[in-house]
């Protein structure tokens, strides 16, 4: 009898360091699985443009961004290769003086459709690789919080519109 022990508690110990060993393997498919279903947003994004102005000014480029998937979503920010900094901010008038100021983060709920237009919202889009020319399409991918990206063409649009 007590010679059957020894192999016994070998065996349990031998379970034991397997069961961990599952744990991880659990959690790494998980966390892939996550990401995949995670990669794209589920937003329609439409009227992206961006106007134009003479020399290196900054440009604003606007859009319209409706979340049309089941979760809420917090739009971080954005990136281009066309500019080496690109900025959220909101444009807000107070006592007839018109200001603007950073948006770190904007939530859009699920359903919700969000305008960023002239005198709200905007992307400021600041030192152009290359001038930019009337027609041109540029990309800008929209960053989510979670690490989601969205990458939209934007219309570079004349000084005089909207
Ligand atoms: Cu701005």
């Amino acid at each position: 009898m007590a010679a059957s022990q020894p192999a016994l508690n070998t065996r349990f110990v031998r379970e034991r360091r397997i069961h961990p060993l599952g744990m991880v393997m659990a959690v790494i498919i998980t966390l892939l699985t996550c990401s995949l279903a995670f990669a794209a947003p589920q937003i329609n994004v439409s009227n992206a443009r961006i106007r134009l102005l003479p020399g290196n000014l900054p440009l604003a480029g606007y859009f319209d961004l409706m979340n049309r998937g089941d979760e809420d979503l917090v739009l971080v920010g954005a990136t281009s290769a066309a500019f080496k900094m690109v900025h959220m901010h909101r444009s807000m008038e107070h006592d007839g003086i018109s200001s603007m100021a950073p948006v770190g983060r904007l939530e859009i709920k699920r359903g919700v459709t969000v305008h960023f237009s002239p005198g709200g919202y905007h992307l400021m889009l600041m030192q152009a690789v290359a001038p930019l020319k009337v027609g041109e399409k540029v990309p800008v991918a929209l960053q989510f919080a979670g690490g989601q990206t969205q990458q939209v063409m934007f219309t570079v649009n004349g000084a005089g519109t909207e």
